[in-house]
Formats: C-alpha cells, sequence, structure tokens
C-alpha cells in the first residue's frame, strides 16, 4: 500500500517536495498553507488530495503516514515535534532548526521514526562516485578542501523573501541555506569531519523591499580545519551575480583530485599529474551506490529533481523498513546547525571555533 503523505507549507519546496513523493508512487493525501485559502490554492496546482485549516488537522489524519515540513525555518521544531508527536515520520527542510538546542530536541524525538532532511546534493551520482574514490583510497590521504556556493538570486535591494529576516529565517541566512549543504558534502564525500573554523560574514544589503534592518549575512566565508588534518576554504553568496546555484567543491588528495560542479552535474573531474579526465555519469562506469542513482542513460541529463526524488525515494525505503546508504538524517541536520552556528560565533568574535 502506498505511504500517505502530508505536505506543510507552499512554497517553492512544497512543489518539490509534492513531485518527489509523486515519483516515488506516494498518495498526496493533504496540505496546509500559511492560511485557509492559499492550502486550498497550492491543493490544487500540485493536485493535492485535500487542504487542512490547520496544521493540527492534518496531524489527526490518520491516512497520513509521513509529514514534509517546508516552512520557514524558525516553525521547523514546533511543526516538526508536533508531527513526531502525533506518530508521523517526517522530512523537515533545512535548517534542520533554529538553534542547536531546538535541533538537539529534534534528534531525541524522532529516536523511534524515520526522519531525513533534504541535504539532496549527496544524491547526485558522481558525488556518490567521488565519495566512492576517497572511500576506495583512489584519492589518496584528503589534504586540501574548496568549497563554493553561489546564487544570485537575492542580487537586488528589490529582492525579498522570508529567509532575509531573522525572525522567521534564523540568525544565519545563506550559511544556515547553502552552506550547509556545503558542510554536509564534505563531511559525506570524505569521510572526515570539520574540527575548527574561522569565518568573516558580511550583510552587502542591510534594507530591502519589506524588511529594514536585514541582519542575516549575505555571503560567508570560512577557513576550516579537520580531523584528519585536511585544510580548506568556503566561500557562499547569494549577491553572486550570474551564479544560479552554484555548488561547487574541489577536494585534492594525495594521488588525486575530484572535483563536482552542481550546475554540469554530467561530469566529475578527475585529475591527476598525470592527466585528468572527466568521467560521465554512465552507469557502467561507476561505482556500485554511484551506478544505483543513475536514472537515465548519460546524454540525457539527470539533475536537482532527480537528487530531489532519491532522496524521497530512499526516506520512503527507510520507512519500509531499508537502510539505504547515505541518508542523511536528523543527526546529520543537527550537524550542520551547529557547523552554521560556529561560523557565526567565528565571525563575530573574530576567532577559531571548534565545531
Ligand atoms: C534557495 O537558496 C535554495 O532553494 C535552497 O533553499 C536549497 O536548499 C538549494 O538546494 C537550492 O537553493
Amino acid at each position: 500500500m502506498s505511504l500517505g503523505v502530508g505536505i506543510v507549507g507552499g512554497g517553492f519546496m512544497a512543489t518539490v517536495h509534492s513531485r518527489a513523493a509523486r515519483a516515488a508512487r506516494a498518495r498526496l493525501v493533504g496540505v496546509v498553507g500559511s492560511s485557509p485559502d492559499r492550502g486550498a490554492a497550492v491543493a490544487a496546482e500540485l493536485g493535492i488530495e485535500r487542504a487542512y485549516d490547520s496544521l493540527d488537522a492534518l496531524l489527526a489524519d490518520p491516512a497520513i503516514d509521513v509529514v514534509h515540513v517546508t516552512t520557514p525555518n524558525s516553525l521547523h521544531a514546533e511543526q516538526t515535534l508536533a508531527a513526531l508527536a502525533a506518530g508521523k515520520h517526517v522530512v523537515c527542510e533545512k535548517p534542520l532548526a533554529t538553534t542547536v538546542a531546538d535541533a538537539e530536541r529534534l534528534v531525541h524525538a524522532s529516536v523511534d521514526r524515520i526522519a531525513t532532511v533534504p541535504f539532496v546534493y549527496r544524491f547526485h551520482p558522481l558525488v556518490r562516485e567521488a565519495r566512492a574514490r576517497v572511500t576506495a583510497g583512489e584519492t589518496g590521504r584528503v589534504l586540501t578542501v574548496q568549497g563554493s556556493y553561489l546564487q544570485d538570486w537575492l542580487l537586488s535591494a528589490g529582492d525579498d523573501n522570508w529567509r532575509v529576516d531573522a525572525a522567521a529565517g534564523g540568525r544565519s541566512r545563506t550559511f544556515a541555506d547553502i552552506g550547509s549543504h556545503l558542510v554536509d558534502l564534505i563531511e559525506f564525500v570524505t569521510g572526515d569531519r570539520l574540527a575548527r573554523v574561522a569565518a568573516s560574514t558580511r550583510t552587502f544589503l542591510a534594507d530591502r523591499a519589506e524588511h529594514v534592518r536585514i541582519e542575516t549575512e549575505d555571503a560567508a566565508s570560512v577557513a576550516f580545519e579537520t580531523t584528519g588534518g585536511a585544510i580548506g576554504t568556503l566561500l557562499v553568496s547569494q549577491l553572486a551575480p550570474g551564479r544560479k546555484n552554484r555548488l561547487h567543491l574541489e577536494i585534492a588528495g594525495a594521488e588525486e583530485s575530484v572535483v563536482f560542479d552542481q550546475e554540469q552535474p554530467e561530469t566529475l573531474w578527475v585529475g591527476r599529474r598525470s592527466g585528468s579526465l572527466l568521467v560521465p555519469r554512465d552507469a557502467e562506469q561507476l561505482a556500485a551506490d554511484a551506478a544505483r542513482l543513475v536514472t537515465t542513460p548519460a546524454g540525457h541529463p539527470q539533475g536537482y529533481q532527480d537528487a530531489f526524488n532519491a532522496f524521497v525515494a530512499d526516506s520512503y525505503a527507510a520507512i519500509g523498513g531499508a537502510t539505504p546508504e547515505g541518508l542523511p538524517r536528523f543527526e546529520d541536520g543537527l550537524r550542520a546547525v551547529r557547523v552554521t552556528e560556529a561560523v557565526l560565533d567565528a565571525a563575530d568574535r573574530g576567532e577559531w571555533r571548534v565545531v
């Protein structure tokens, strides 16, 4: 029997989650929006069976097995705790919570449920290939890591979104929103952990359309050291003209470098002193864990929504009792919140912070 899905929220991410749930053959039972009218409009637009007037009404429906929380960050903790208390499994958007204490609460409350966080870049086949190369020793010991995640959708003072407002999005904006993906990928691919960070943050546009005195960061740069002895840098910005959603990760091992670029996700650059090559997203050329995520033959590009679909499919498989490799769970969400807090504290105090 297919899983019953309830979606909380009605923005861009609700659309992405609903597509992934449908691709996984779940039943889209209901949605709750920011108002009853908005909920009804979202249900009609996304082909969801019904809208509820409140979260309580959605949670009271026994047809719903799993709740997807896609609301502004400051609502995640309360809504997710309510869903868990109602006995539901939960997929909660990142950042899992706006404080470490809340994220810890969610981890504790979810012990006997499947509770996952969409660090979906883990589900690009070539990210898995990079990870398999590190794990198999092909890269050699990881020496340096260089990551950047650049966007331009908040470039102008007229660009507005709840994320710029700390009351809705939390103390961190850009790092929590997209830097968290980078941190997750670095730790996922290398198997190493960030040990300490030093950082600078900037709010270049302090006044935006609906909001005054923006305090959340437009950009952050981070230097880090890992427990395994590697060093690295990160740059994240939502004010990078021409960059739409460019997550770029370069890992240099003692033998081999690997580069994944989410805007060019059909190839993995593999560099050796003797020469470099582009590994194509071709199941026959990839490690088994990467090949299992290939959904279209090479030459038929596979992208963001596919990665999202694979993440949701694996979350649902876990609800069914499977143990899929690399499923990002609430513990991983908590980890990202911890690193985000350390980055902001490091920037505020001008000192290294242990993660
Ligand atoms: C907006 O910055 C956003 O939609 C993020 O919230 C997602 O996590 C990222 O995958 C794409 O960009």
